[in-house]
């Protein structure tokens, strides 16, 4: 049944197709078609109120689908992510929004990203030069899109070192769509081997394009002794990072993700536990992906909450 509504989506919806074939190939944190409701319909209708941009891209990816996605992950939805949000550059007035990092909705006017993805040339850690996309799949079209009042790097983040590579967003005026993420704490055990869901519009290979639709993928937790050999990253995961991926590489976050949630389910709830953060490349052997350990900057977070 399911089979044959996405093949009359096909007719019309080339692009879609292609991944929702995907979808369907693919095990996942929740994939697309773990969401009830009729997707061909919903798609349809966002491709009706779709911007010229955005319907381009869509062909250009249906004339070369995403084979590795987020790297090798599988489409899924905002539904699915309801935290996930996309931060774009304000500078670019509507129809066209230009996505270049992700963040987690927190609070409902606060976000946590990386502090990588405010302090660079893009942002100057100046709120006036963000805005959010929140309750959107496709970061594109719909949605909301939010201004933002001020940014809080982590006061130890170290640019170098990539140690603390916090942000916090607070917007001018609260969402009225996404939800809530629970984070980590000092207390949340991340044990090796959990499977944490990452997600985001990032590359969906190293170097390569963003994603239209919003990607997930499974990885799992890796120890930091594990991630410190020399073949890995030799040392220069700190304290405040944790690793995440497969030993031979093939799924990964990469560029564009980062500030992104990193997802797992600890004692039967799912908890912000990651923020993207860098690796070397995406999806490379034994360069896993590395990711800001949430827990470790959970004071300083509810003291800029100021709750
Ligand atoms: C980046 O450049 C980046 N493989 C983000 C995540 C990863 C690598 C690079 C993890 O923003």
């Amino acid at each position: 049944m399911k089979t044959m509504t996405t093949t009359f989506a096909c007719i019309s919806l080339i692009s879609l197709c292609s991944f929702t074939v995907v979808a369907h190939a693919q095990s996942a944190c929740k994939r697309v078609d773990d969401t009830s409701g009729p997707l061909p319909a919903r798609s349809a209708q966002a491709l009706q109120n779709a911007t010229p941009e955005a319907l381009a891209a869509f062909r250009q990816l249906s004339l070369d689908p995403p084979r590795g996605k987020i790297v090798d992950g599988h489409l899924t939805l905002i539904d699915n992510n309801p935290w996930q949000i996309a931060m774009i550059r304000a500078v670019v007035p509507e129809p066209t929004r230009s996505q270049f990092c992700g963040g987690s909705i927190i609070a409902n006017d606060w976000i946590l990203t990386a502090a990588h993805c405010v302090k660079n040339s893009v942002v100057r850690e100046d709120p006036t030069r963000v805005e959010i996309i929140a309750g959107s799949s496709q970061y594109a079209i719909g949605g909301e899109r939010l201004k933002v009042a001020a940014i809080h790097t982590h006061p130890r983040y170290n640019q170098a070192t990539m140690d603390n590579d916090f942000a916090l967003l607070r917007l001018q005026t609260p969402m009225t769509k996404g939800q809530i993420i629970a984070l980590a704490d000092a207390k949340t055990d991340l044990r090796d081997g959990t499977t944490m869901c990452v997600s985001g519009w990032g590359a969906i290979s190293e170097g390569g394009p963003g994603a239209i639709d919003l990607l997930g993928a499974e990885v799992p937790i890796v120890s930091t002794p594990v991630c410190n050999a020399p073949a890995s990253y030799n040392g220069d995961i700190l304290p405040s990072m944790f690793c995440a991926g497969k030993k031979e590489g093939g799924v990964d976050s990469c560029q564009g993700d980062s500030g992104g949630p990193g997802s797992a389910v600890i004692n039967g709830r799912t908890t912000l536990v990651g923020v993207v953060s860098w690796g070397e490349g995406c999806a490379r052997r034994l360069k896993y992906g590395v990711y800001s350990r949430v827990s470790t900057a959970a004071e300083w977070i509810a003291t800029t909450l100021g709750r």
